[in-house]
């Protein structure tokens, strides 16, 4: 087979970065380890910046997200018993929509297949060669033979642990990491939400997170050691461990179900520098790893392929190779932008096992900083918020 770009992922990454593509003529190829619905079976993010939701508008896939997304104008935190709302829209004049990250790839999926362009669904295997050269070549296993796919350009889009980034000589590349002692033990519930916004509670058990993905389905968060198996989760024990971290006023809206989803996700802080290897770039996952606390991980995503997109279509379209070079370093401030954003709010809210007094007042401080002064609150909703497109 051939084509322009060789896509590895059909996260919301490779997807978005293929309809894109898709949308400005330029042929494309996904190649996915799973299947559509192990994919879509993945409960991930629920946040989307505006500049996410104009990228899938460019890509023709954001009429579901209209339609059934929530848009929010706030969140609110929530330690020592009370609540402080970061008014987002009064802030910045901009918002942020609630539309959980599986409906992104479901409507990804769909717009795909209504372009008619190729996915590679099961692919075993798969491996990357030639990129350092002018005749990138991607080879995978499907239906017992090997198959070769001949192209200009490989994206990377196959989230931390993808082979796209492990095929790169290891003296090409420095990797920035920061490993947080704790993970993220999240359950799904098709419970009405226990507040009309997002409540990030600080407590002294630990980081408790009430989001959601509807009126009437919940999406809910407690921090955990990372030693915490999710088997030794019973839906009581989540349920009484998140209400013992909320204020009086949450915990008593809580309304408790059945757990449809429950999983660990660990936090880590993650860069790989650079981005661009010859003909091979990295997008998303594959390239740099957030906490969830700031909600940039997929919004992180679909800045890199919508500037990805633009530059490939500036190749092909203007044989204007300027923004291909510049990718990364121009992707790459966006990124530790939101790197520092997503430590501080993880900071801020977690409890550190080894934190002595003063961290311990510090990050106090830092909370009453926010009730006190617009500034503060300022700087938290226009990281939460992010750029336009
Ligand atoms: P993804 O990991 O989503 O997709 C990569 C794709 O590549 C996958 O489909 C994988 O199967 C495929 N792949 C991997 N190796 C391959 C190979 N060798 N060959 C072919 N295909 C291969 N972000 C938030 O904003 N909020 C959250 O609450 C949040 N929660 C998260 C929870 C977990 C457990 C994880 C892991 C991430 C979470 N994130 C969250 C971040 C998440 O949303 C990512 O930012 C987002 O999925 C990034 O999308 P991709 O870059 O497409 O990577
Ligand atoms: C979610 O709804 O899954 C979610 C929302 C906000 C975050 C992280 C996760 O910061």
């Amino acid at each position: 087979m051939r084509t322009q770009v060789a896509i590895i992922g059909a996260g919301p990454a490779g997807l978005l970065l293929g309809q894109l593509l898709g949308k400005a003529g330029i042929d494309n190829i996904i190649v996915e380890q799973r299947s559509p619905d192990y994919v879509l079976g993945r409960i991930r993010a629920g946040i989307l910046e505006c500049g996410t939701v104009q990228a899938l508008e460019r890509a023709g896939a954001a009429a579901r997200l209209h339609d059934e997304g929530l848009p929010h104008e706030g969140i609110e935190l929530s330690w020592h018993g009370r609540r402080h709302r970061i008014d987002l829209h009064a802030l910045t004049g901009r918002k942020v929509t609630v539309y959980g990250q599986t409906e992104v790839t479901r409507d990804l999926m769909a717009a795909r297949e209504a372009l008619g362009a190729r996915t590679i669904y099961e692919a075993d295997g798969v491996s990357l060669h030639g990129f350092d050269g002018e005749r990138p070549l991607v080879r995978y296993r499907k239906d017992g033979s090997t198959h070769e796919i001949a192209c200009d350009y490989i994206a990377g889009c196959d989230g931390f642990h993808g082979v796209s980034r492990q095929s790169v000589p290891p003296a090409s590349m420095r990797q920035f990491e920061r490993v947080y002692p704790f993970g993220w033990l999240g359950v799904l519930s098709d419970t009405p939400p226990l507040a009309d916004e997002l409540v990030y509670a600080s407590h002294e058990r630990g980081f408790a997170l009430c989001s959601m993905r509807s009126r009437t389905r919940s999406r809910y968060y407690v921090q955990v050691p990372s030693s915490e198996r999710v088997e030794d989760w019973s839906d009581e024990r989540f349920w009484n461990e998140l209400r013992s971290r909320l204020d009086p006023q949450a915990a008593a809206s809580l309304q408790t179900g059945p757990a449809l989803e429950k999983s660990i996700a660990p936090l880590r802080s993650f860069v790989c520098e650079p981005l661009r290897f010859g003909r091979l770039f990295l997008a998303g996952d594959a390239a740099h790893i957030v906490p969830p606390t700031g909600a940039k991980g997929l919004n992180l995503a679909a800045g890199d392929v919508a500037s990805l997109s633009d530059a490939l279509t500036a190749r092909y379209r203007d044989n204007d190779p300027a923004a291909l070079d510049t990718y990364s370093e121009t992707r790459l401030r966006r990124i530790w932008k939101a790197e520092r954003f997503s430590w501080w709010m993880t900071s801020l809210l977690h409890r550190f096992a080894d934190a002595d007094g003063f961290s311990s007042r510090i990050q106090q401080a830092e909370l009453e900083e926010l009730v006190g002064s617009e500034a503060a609150c300022r700087a938290l909703a226009e990281n939460y918020v992010g750029q336009p497109l």
